[in-house]
């Protein structure tokens, strides 16, 4: 088990938006997300800057930013971009993070 960091970027004025669809998360995403190892993973809004920070711990060596050749995944990005900062296949823009510091 470890724990990956990673940071998107969303567009300005979405965090309402964003909050309500991930709080109503597709099952069948969560689910996929559950099986590949994904688990205790947060998203936090930073207001000043936009950016989304994401800590997640992994299991199985892929974190959730690695799905995206799952048509589930590639579905929900597709969905998440017009409120979000994607790539031209709509991944959403994902910039790893180094942790400095953990604490049991
Ligand atoms: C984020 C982004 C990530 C996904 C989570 C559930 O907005 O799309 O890739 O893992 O939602």
């Amino acid at each position: 088990m470890k724990r990956e960091g990673f940071k998107m970027f969303l567009k300005p004025g979405c965090e309402a938006e964003y909050e309500k669809r991930h709080n109503a998360i597709w099952p069948e995403l969560k689910a996929l997300l559950k099986e590949t190892g994904v688990s205790d993973y947060s998203i936090f809004w930073d207001k000043e800057t936009n950016i989304l920070f994401a800590v997640q711990k992994i299991d199985g060596g892929q974190n959730s930013q690695d799905l995206g050749s799952n048509p589930i995944v590639q579905k929900w990005w597709d969905y998440m971009a017009d409120i979000m900062e994607v790539n031209p296949d709509h991944s959403p823009i994902s910039i790893p993070l180094d942790e400095l510091f953990y604490m049991e």
